[in-house]
């Protein structure tokens, strides 16, 4: 059931905080009253009934006519268990939940990230020079600007050579260290954008506070050749704090040299110039981002300097176009031609009218083989919420768990639960026309593997069909597909940086969607900060030398203790 809570701040006059007014004027009916959503109910009801080879059969076109291209990509949705009903009942519930208006609002610069009372303006990173945004009064677009020609100036001389380290050898292996949103978008659009990359440099990525992570980076390389990124828009979370002290120590340990070297070795990216400064880091080797740019949508900002780095400053530049392709079309788009909403409709159709669980990402490119672990924190820490902006608990699922692997791999292994389990999960298949490595009938393979998933998810193959065959009767059941496994298909030509770029804005913009419609705020993440308040206090009661007076719970308490034994 809706229950209210109780927030002093909702309270009638005290409507005044930058939050509570954005909430008043969202001015939306809840989720499960708004007319759409009843009549999708109704609706829904049919459509667990139908399956995809009626809806073909039924319409010859169907596999043409629901398609939509835009920005370089075409997305085939007609595998999806929807008719023109569906699409127009969503399409009214996004209307209904004022999606246009937030939209507009996020492009704005309007605080909707109401709990951290933050603008959202990621699609400021990759706006052109000449566009104007504003926060607080003041147009933002300059200082990205800014930001992105530091950041050129700097890959250059880390590429070309000019800029040494502390023995006067130039940077042969460049080491990230972040972790999340610090991390997750730069190693996925290192790997994506790899053929891209100058190959005369190494590239690491360490997030893990557990200390293989760190060993295993740099077991190989030479440390005077070396630059450290720490990327950290806080500078002060403990896995990052944790390895770049790590890195410190190593690099000093290995060139026998003075803190000063240090300045040679390491540069920051984050919004917090007193810490990087504290940590030895020359200030003016530091690269700024705002809070208006959240973790996991920060790849395209200076978290991006690994990536720029390694595919240079025109491809990097590339790479935001791309983005701004896409942000173009989600702004301007009617919603029926949009990918994005559309994509984000699709998914709240099966999470909330199906009861699907999970969503699974499965790119046929090799390249993007950290694409889905990049998209679990991008859907899954915007919109696995259980509160609505105005701190009402939901009383309807919202975000599905997205999950994944490159193809073919997956085929050999989980798509058996997708074709012949209990559970409806929708994909998405991503593939391109073109790939940079021609290797002799394989990209022909690739794509038909493509085609062969989604036509035998949707369509299946019958008991009469599995007969006819001659399988014997007993073995009928087992060799049954039912089909009416949903799917979207999202091809596109070749994966570039700018393709990257449309591909994540493309996610993002559907992130977006869904959490409008299910009215949570998609831009915080309290979600994270229990399990960190609580480790910070354990941490103490696993080094101390003497037996912490223990207070948790008695299975906690238990295992600090066991620990404590068996450590040494
Ligand atoms: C992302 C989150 C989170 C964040 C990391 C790293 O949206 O906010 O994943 O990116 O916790 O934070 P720092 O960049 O501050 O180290």
């Amino acid at each position: 059931m809706h229950r209210k809570l109780f927030y002093p701040f909702l309270k009638g006059d005290n409507m005044a905080t930058p939050a509570a007014e954005e909430i008043k004027n969202s001015k939306v009916e809840p989720l499960t009253r708004r007319k759409a959503w009843k009549a999708l109910e109704t609706h829904a009801g049919k459509m667990r009934e139908t399956h995809l080879r009626t809806l073909f059969a039924g319409d010859p076109k169907r596999g043409e006519r629901m398609t939509v291209e835009a920005a370089g990509l075409f997305l085939d949705y007609s595998k999806n268990r929807v008719t023109d009903e569906t699409l127009r009942l969503l399409l009214q519930l996004a209307e209904e939940s004022g999606l246009k208006q937030r939209i507009e609002a996020m492009f704005r610069g309007d605080k909707i990230n109401v709990t951290e009372k933050r603008a959202v303006l990621h699609v400021a990173l990759r706006a052109p020079r000449s566009a104007s945004i504003l926060v607080d009064g003041e147009n933002v677009v300059p200082q990205v600007h800014e930001v992105l020609d530091k950041m050129a100036v700097f890959a250059n001389r880390i590429r070309s050579g000019a800029w040494t380290g502390h023995s006067g050898k130039p940077i042969k292996n460049i080491v990230n260290i972040g972790i999340g949103g610090s991390d997750l978008g730069p190693v996925m659009a290192y790997e994506a954008l790899r053929h891209f990359s100058n190959r005369d440099l190494t590239f690491r990525f360490v997030s893990n506070v557990d200390g293989t992570d760190f060993a295993e980076a740099v077991h190989d390389l030479a440390a005077d050749e070396t630059l450290f990124i720490v990327s950290s828009k806080t500078f002060t979370t403990l896995e990052t704090m944790t390895n770049a002290h790590t890195a410190r120590e190593w690099l000093l340990g290995k060139i026998g040299g003075h803190q000063s070297s240090v300045a040679k070795h390491f540069v920051a990216v984050s919004t917090n110039a007193a810490e990087v400064a504290k940590f030895g880091i020359d200030t003016a080797n530091m690269f700024g981002f705002w809070d208006w740019v959240g973790g996991r949508y920060s790849m395209d900002s200076a978290i991006g300097l690994s990536t720029m780095i390694a595919i240079g400053p025109e491809n990097f530049r590339k790479m935001l176009v791309g983005f701004h392709e896409m942000d173009e079309h989600f702004r301007t788009a009617p919603f029926e031609k949009n990918l994005p909403v559309l994509l984000g409709l699709l998914t709240v159709w099966y999470a909330n009218f199906f009861d699907a669980q999970t969503v699974a990402i499965l790119p046929y490119e090799q390249y993007l083989k950290r694409f889905p672990a990049y998209l679990q924190q991008l859907t899954m820490e915007s919109n696995g919420k259980h509160v609505t902006l105005e701190g009402n608990p939901v009383d309807y699922t919202t975000c599905p768990i997205y999950w994944g692997e490159p193809g073919t791999n997956g085929q050999h292994s989980f798509y058996q639960l997708i074709h012949q389990g209990t559970r409806l999960i929708s994909c998405d298949f991503l593939a391109f026309y073109r790939t940079v490595n021609k290797l002799g009938r394989h990209q022909d393979m690739l794509i038909a593997n493509v085609f062969a998933q989604t036509e035998a998810l949707a369509f299946g193959k019958t008991p009469e069909q599995v007969k006819a065959e001659g399988t014997p009767d007993w073995l009928v059941p087992h060799r049954v597909f039912e089909g009416n496994r949903p799917s979207n298909t999202i091809l596109a030509d070749e994966l570039t940086p700018a393709m990257l770029g449309k591909l994540v804005a493309l996610y993002e913009h559907s992130v977006f969607t869904q959490g409008t419609i299910w009215q949570v705020n998609s831009f915080d993440q309290w979600g994270v900060e229990l399990g960190k308040a609580l480790a910070q206090r354990i941490i103490p009661e696993l080094e101390n030398k003497t037996e912490p007076d223990l207070k948790h719970d008695s299975s906690t308490n238990n295992l600090i203790r066991r620990y404590r034994k068996f450590k040494e």
